[in-house]
């Protein structure tokens, strides 16, 4: 498969993987929906990965834009009970803003819980690697804070990942253990943060007395799929068992954006962002008053070198200051408009691929047309030089026709794709898109009386949708 269909590919699985999210294919009872958070580059993707065994991009997703949430699944074996991971972006990220997170995380949520779809727990993932708990840290547990509002914290595990592994051969190949004494030394080092981080109220603390139940991820630290897959199954397996004794409330932003019908910014996850992006916007300006003084100053000394530099520096803090203006702005933004700004960066993708595919189809079909062109020719001219059909030539034309026919194939298979990406189109826009208007719709609708609406909305919108193009291996129930 070339790179076009196997993008248009990621596209429309990934679309097809968030409608159990989205309540658009119904999840049995019985399954669990988890969602799995930390900052950025604490092994959540990875984790997604082994616990589902599942190829999930670990780093950053082909496209790092609104839609960097995916959803994975697995049914536990001998069970008819299948558990669907969310993989979320995290908080502090240096290529997206905190209110970009928040957004893409209400949107979805927001139109899950409107759908009727439950979070049935949080898996909270923190390297032990992190000599403290940085800024980056605190940020995602106060944003996780915010966002749940929970009083008990009995459905939320902290696992700490990136434990390194407890003996390795050495290089040498002798097969002589690395100094095992100074390994033990970094352990312990590593377990006294990990009480800290624990019992420290500020940092993990608070979580944990509240009942979030603390596992170490893969403690051993090989990089072993199976030991992995393991070790991810047993925190999950605790938080299955937690929500069949009882169900956790719904999250605070689904409450916040779907049944009181705040904007982004009157939620308190959102509200800690707007704080901050205050108090980024005070400094900013008290930077450029600063700067103009200082500007003032060399001008009248006619420093041009100085003045050129302190110029680029007010550039630059007025650039900060847009875009801090522009954070504010969407910060503003209600669920329908969160819906509207997500349905568009979906047709943006759909959009770019059509016009790829539709230039690829040109550009082999104009290769064809060379290739037949020219062994037209070669045809006439052989006909031409000898009267009769001579074995040779035979040979030769079937090697032009074969090449010609490879070619004819790559066209056959561009039109092929495309016309599955168009044909599943209207199940990205009109099945993910609309399973998030059906919640808003339906909050709308109800103005909080959610529940008898929710899934006759949800259900009207699953059997318009086509269930064969999204094929039968979904882990769910298309009606
Ligand atoms: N040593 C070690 N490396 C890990 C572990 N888990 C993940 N990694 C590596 O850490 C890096 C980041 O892992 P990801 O799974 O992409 O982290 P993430 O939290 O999804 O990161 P973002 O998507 O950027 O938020 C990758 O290179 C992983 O291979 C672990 O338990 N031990
Ligand atoms: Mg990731």
């Amino acid at each position: 498969m070339d790179i076009l269909s196997s993008t248009a590919q990621q596209l429309t699985d990934q679309a097809q993987r968030l409608s159990a999210i989205t309540g658009l294919v119904k999840s049995s009872p019985r399954d669990r929906i988890f969602l799995v958070m930390g900052k950025t580059g604490s092994g959540k993707s990875s984790f997604v990965a082994r616990c589902t065994d599942k190829d999930v991009t670990v780093g950053h997703g082909l496209y790092s834009c609104t839609s960097d949430i995916d959803a994975y699944s697995y049914i536990i074996p001998g069970q008819n009970r299948c558990i669907h991971l969310i993989d979320t972006p995290g908080f502090n990220d240096t290529n997206r803003s905190d209110i970009e997170t928040l957004s893409v995380l209400a949107s979805y949520l927001g139109a899950s819980y409107a759908n009727g779809v439950s979070i049935h727990g949080i898996i909270v993932l923190h390297p032990i690697t992190d000599n403290r708990m940085s800024g980056t840290s605190m940020r995602n547990v106060e944003m996780i804070k915010k966002m749940c509002g929970w009083t008990s914290y009995e459905n939320l595990v902290v696992a700490t990942t990136m434990w390194p592994p407890r003996y390795s051969f050495s290089n040498s190949g002798s097969g002589s253990y690395l100094d095992t004494e100074s390994q033990d030394q970094d352990r312990a080092a590593l377990e006294k943060r990990e009480t800290e981080l624990f019992t420290e109220e500020r940092f993990l603390g608070e979580l944990v007395a509240r009942g979030a139940r603390v596992f170490r991820h893969n403690k051993n630290g090989r990089r072993d799929a199976n030991e992995e897959m393991f070790s991810a199954r047993q925190i999950v397996s605790h938080l299955i068992t937690e929500s069949d004794t009882s169900m956790p409330p719904a999250l605070r932003l689904q409450r916040e954006i779907i049944e009181e019908r705040k904007t982004l910014g009157e939620t308190s996850a959102g509200m800690a962002i707007a704080g901050d992006l205050y108090k980024a916007r005070k400094e900013h300006e008290k930077q450029l008053r600063d700067l103009e003084e200082d500007l003032k100053g060399q001008l009248a000394q006619a420093d041009a070198s100085h003045v050129a530099e302190l110029e680029d520096l007010k550039a630059d803090i007025q650039k900060k200051l847009k875009k801090a203006e522009e954070e504010k702005e969407s910060l503003r933004k209600s669920m329908t408009e969160l819906h509207e700004e997500e349905e568009r960066a979906w047709e943006e993708k759909i959009q770019t691929l059509d016009k790829q595919f539709r230039e690829q189809i040109a550009q082999k079909e104009e290769e064809l047309e060379e290739l037949e062109d020219s062994i037209r020719e070669i045809r006439e001219e052989t006909m031409s030089m000898s009267s009769r059909w001579s074995f040779e030539a035979d040979k030769e034309y079937e090697g032009h026709e074969n090449i010609v026919k490879a070619a004819r194939e790559e066209v056959v298979q561009a039109k092929d794709a495309h016309e599955k990406l168009k044909a599943q189109t209207g199940n990205i826009t009109n099945g993910l898109a609309n399973g998030m208007a059906a919640g808003v719709t339906t909050a709308i609708v109800t103005g909080g009386m959610l529940l008898d609406l929710r899934y006759s909305i949800s259900n009207r919108l699953i059997v318009a949708m086509d269930s064969h193009v999204w094929g039968s291996s979904m882990c769910g129930h298309v009606e």
